[in-house]
């Protein structure tokens, strides 16, 4: 806009021209409300530079006065309407109310994380895959063959009791059930391999019992397997003193003793001392010779070790959980803080 002639007000500080200038690239910038409201105090307001330009004026001669004065109350009435114009153009581009505002800040979508269980069972078959053991699965509705049968336990057995079964409703099998155990699969694995074998295997297991706090009809159990020529008791118990190490730090003490399963001979149970008193977290033994054959392996010359341990106990111990029930229950209280 070019500069008006003749209504300089060098007396009165500022000229017309150059307040109309500043104040129309300012209220151009204003952006919010707060930015209008102090354009509006800073030019228009009691103690404002064009309120401040109009007091001034008495200082000048009465043509000067007459002049100034008109140009600069004419300067008012536009900035008041130029005023009203940004208010109501910058209110017309505000999301109506209920709409998205797009410029709240965004919320986080919550992120999932791995089951308690699942993150157990990881930790536990990395220890063992550490000591050379290969990470396998293995089907959870099994045979009766794999889960009992070759696993020395045959039909009738008073051996079956231990494991209270869920067996599958079927017009053309009445041999298939959900496995108790994940022991089927040291029957599997020799089936379809030579020695040497050094496997881990995590899944679920079913069992039809009532549950407590240490006792659920699912949850996980983790077999291991290791056979081969010359394999002796000695080292089942080192490799499971340094699993239980590895899980438990190396100031825990670990104790065997007598137990019986009926594919293993001898068979141990193995405890963790927690608090001065012990907590059964597997059962273990070297692999009975029957299994070995049943698999058709040569019972004399292979020997092996096998176990099986239940994650959720171990998590139990570890992260003070007193109810095993909590694992399966979904409930995100106690989820999230794994
Ligand atoms: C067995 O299931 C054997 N198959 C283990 C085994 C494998 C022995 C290889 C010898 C050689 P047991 O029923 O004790 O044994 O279960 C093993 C572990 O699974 C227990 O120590 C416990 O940690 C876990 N477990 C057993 N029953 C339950 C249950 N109802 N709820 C939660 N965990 C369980």
């Amino acid at each position: 806009m070019p500069k008006d002639q003749g209504v300089q007000a060098t007396h009165v500080g500022e000229s017309v021209v150059d307040m109309k200038f500043a104040a129309i690239a300012d209220l151009d910038s204003a952006e919010s409300d707060d930015q209008l409201e102090s354009w509006r105090v800073r030019f228009l307001g009691r103690k404002g530079r064009l309120t401040s330009l109009l007091r001034g004026l008495g200082s000048l001669d009465i043509d000067e006065r007459k002049v100034i004065g008109a140009e600069a109350n004419k300067l008012r009435g536009e900035l008041e309407s130029l005023y009203e114009e940004r208010t109501s153009k910058l209110k017309s581009t505000r999301a109506p109310v209920g709409s998205i505002d797009i410029t709240l800040p965004g919320r986080k979508p919550a992120l999932g994380g791995l089951h308690p269980s699942t993150q157990m069972i990881r930790e536990i078959t990395q220890a063992f895959n550490e000591m050379g053991f290969q990470t396998i699965e293995g089907p959870e509705v099994e045979l009766e063959k794999y889960n009992f049968d070759m696993l020395n336990i045959p039909a009738n057995h008073p051996a079956r009791d231990q494991w209270d079964t869920i067996w599958v409703d079927s017009d053309t099998h009445n041999d298939v059930l959900l496995r108790t155990h994940t022991s089927p699969m040291q029957a599997r694995t020799m089936e379809q391999n030579d020695p040497p074998i050094r496997v881990i295997v995590p899944g679920k297991c079913y069992r039809y019992e009532s549950t407590d706090a240490t006792h659920e009809w699912h949850f996980n159990q983790v077999e291991g397997l290791a056979v081969d020529d010359g394999i002796t008791f000695a080292d089942l118990k080192g490799t499971l003193y340094e699993f239980a190490r590895r899980i438990f730090g190396p100031q825990r003490k670990v104790r065997f003793r007598c137990d019986f399963f009926p594919f293993v001979e001898p068979g141990v149970d193995m405890s963790i001392d927690w608090n001065g008193s012990w907590i059964e977290i597997l059962g273990a033994g070297m692999v009975h010779p029957k299994v070995l054959e049943n698999a058709g392996y040569d019972s004399t010359k292979y020997t092996g070790f096998a176990f099986g341990m239940g994650p959720e106990r171990i998590s139990m111990l570890r992260n003070e959980i007193t109810d095993i029930r909590h694992f399966f229950s979904n409930d995100l209280r106690f989820l999230t803080q794994f």
